[in-house]
């Protein structure tokens, strides 16, 4: 039976405050402060959900209604109205009683719990015991061995048997379990009737709320061949629930990884991560409006393999051909689910490490000086993370003899004549090969800066003899000049003396 509400709800509250007083000073003497979850307790008393006596030796129902309010119940309120046994014979008398609230979803600890009797007999009994059992009446463990006077005098009596049993919320809460049970067992001492008489015979609990957490997703034990993974799990309480939070030691050491803010009473949480190849345990904790707060029974491992090898979706290499000398830049296209480690280049049987340009494409600048004219193999290898290895992609590219231009000048140094000198160039092709010509004259001055550029050729598509003429500005009449020419990204120069 449940106490008035009103009252119950006043002990609560006292608790609340005698519990907030002590933490208070435990938190001042302690040097550390340490995180101490806040947790309220509730007190459950008497629900009593069946009463069976033993009248002379045979065990038959009680005269109340179980489970019920008081008066139905006349056992759990101290109301002066009694369940009775009685013995007519040296047979045993007694009651047996199982206490438990099927619909308390949310024990999560009993922190103390007490047996409360009130018994009085019309006569001497003997060989009085009142047991108690967490599993259902196996196993009973004696805490009254006093036999009922025959009044109602000392009133009602709680014995503390916290530590009598290892009691669990399941004892006295939830949809199923070893319920605990009271058993009086008296004799009569002497002749004739023997009846007794209970006012109150019930447990008072005190206990912790917490919510209720299941883990759903990935499941225990899972390995997963992907990088982005979403953690899911599960919170309901009877009051709103405030946060849940994301634990595990992705980082070797066990710690929150994310609170999301809740409402309601019950949610349903949903953690994507993107992980690295690691094995990792993980759980929710889910946290009432109360404080309350509590993960789920057993934390779930996750295995992150990768075990899918790198691609290496495109190759390339520019210029091709290109010119003894020249370089060469090596271009990949390399992707991975979880991450590219290397991509190397093997060029004339050695191997270069490519580098990481972007997220996907890695380069490598070859120099050819070390290849004679000829067509070359290459071959791009890249692995990741995990040491998978991409299938390999060759391509090729080939080097051609390099064409300078090489510049003619009809004289090895040049007269200063009013200003004006008059030189010819010729540029020709090594190989006789056609090329674009550009034929500059650029004259430098001493600090490198161009003062003058005439004289453009393109596109002859052949070698070619360029004649020009070119003033020289005042200041600059004397000293090396630099002729440029230019074919494509080959060039010579050549520089002339003017005195
Ligand atoms: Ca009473
Ligand atoms: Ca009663
Ligand atoms: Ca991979
Ligand atoms: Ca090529």
């Amino acid at each position: 039976m449940l106490k008035n509400m009103e009252n119950e709800e006043k002990e609560k509250e006292e608790k609340i405050k005698n519990n907030k007083r002590a933490l208070l000073i435990a938190l001042t003497l302690a040097l550390i402060i340490t995180t101490v979850a806040a947790q309220t307790l509730y007190n459950f008393y008497d629900s009593t959900q069946a009463c069976r006596r033993q009248n002379t030796g045979t065990w038959t129902n009680c005269l109340g209604i179980y489970p019920s309010a008081c008066p139905n119940d006349r056992l759990g309120c101290n109301d002066g109205t009694v369940e009775t046994s009685s013995t007519t014979t040296s047979a045993a008398t007694g009651l047996n009683m199982t206490d438990f609230n099927s619909s308390e979803l949310y024990c999560d600890q009993i922190t103390y719990v007490f047996f409360c009797y009130e018994w009085w007999a019309n006569g001497a009994t003997t060989t009085c015991t009142i047991t108690v059992s967490n599993e259902s009446g196996a196993n009973p463990t004696a805490i009254v061995a006093t036999c009922p006077g025959t009044t109602a005098n000392p009133g009602v009596q709680c014995i503390n048997v916290t530590a009598t049993k290892g009691w669990t919320c399941e004892n006295f809460f939830g949809p199923s379990g070893q319920r605990a049970v009271a058993t009086a067992t008296l004799y009569r001492s002497g002749g004739g009737t023997r009846t007794i008489s209970y006012d109150v015979f019930a447990f008072n609990i005190t206990y912790k709320k917490a919510p209720k957490v299941t883990l759903i997703s990935p499941a225990n034990g899972a390995a997963l061949n992907y990088p982005n993974i979403t953690f899911q799990c599960n919170g309901h309480y009877n009051v709103n629930l405030a946060n849940v939070t994301l634990f595990y030691n992705y980082s070797g050491i066990w710690a929150a990884n994310e609170t999301i803010s809740i409402t309601g009473t019950n949610y349903t949480a949903n953690f994507t991560k993107t992980l690295n190849p690691t094995n990792i345990i993980w759980n929710c904790q889910f946290c009432g409006v109360d404080g309350n707060c509590k993960f789920a029974p057993a934390n779930w491992t996750l295995t992150v393999i990768d075990n899918t090898s790198p691609m290496i979706n495109s190759v390339s290499d520019y210029p091709d051909p290109v010119q003894t000398g020249q370089n060469i830049t090596f271009v990949a296209n390399v992707t991975d689910d979880f991450g590219v480690s290397v991509v190397q280049l093997e060029v004339n049987g050695t191997n270069y490490t490519m580098i990481k340009n972007t997220s996907t494409t890695w380069y490598y600048v070859y120099n050819t000086s070390g290849l004679s004219p000829g067509t070359y193999n290459y071959t791009i290898y890249a692995n990741d993370t995990s040491g998978n290895n991409a299938t390999p992609i060759t391509g090729n590219f080939t080097v051609i003899q390099t064409l300078t231009p090489t510049i003619y000048t009809d004289k090895a140094t040049y007269k200063n004549c009013s200003n004006t000198i008059y030189y010819k160039i010729s540029v020709f092709d090594l190989n006789d090969q056609p090329i674009d010509t550009a034929l500059t004259n650029t004259i430098l001055d001493a600090v490198n800066a161009t003062v003058m550029t005439e004289n453009v050729n393109t596109g002859n598509g052949g070698t070619g003899v360029y004649l020009g003429v070119f003033p020289i500005p005042g200041g600059y009449q004397s000293g090396n000049w630099i002729i440029k020419a230019m074919s494509g990204s080959v060039k010579g120069q050549k520089t002339i003396n003017v005195s």
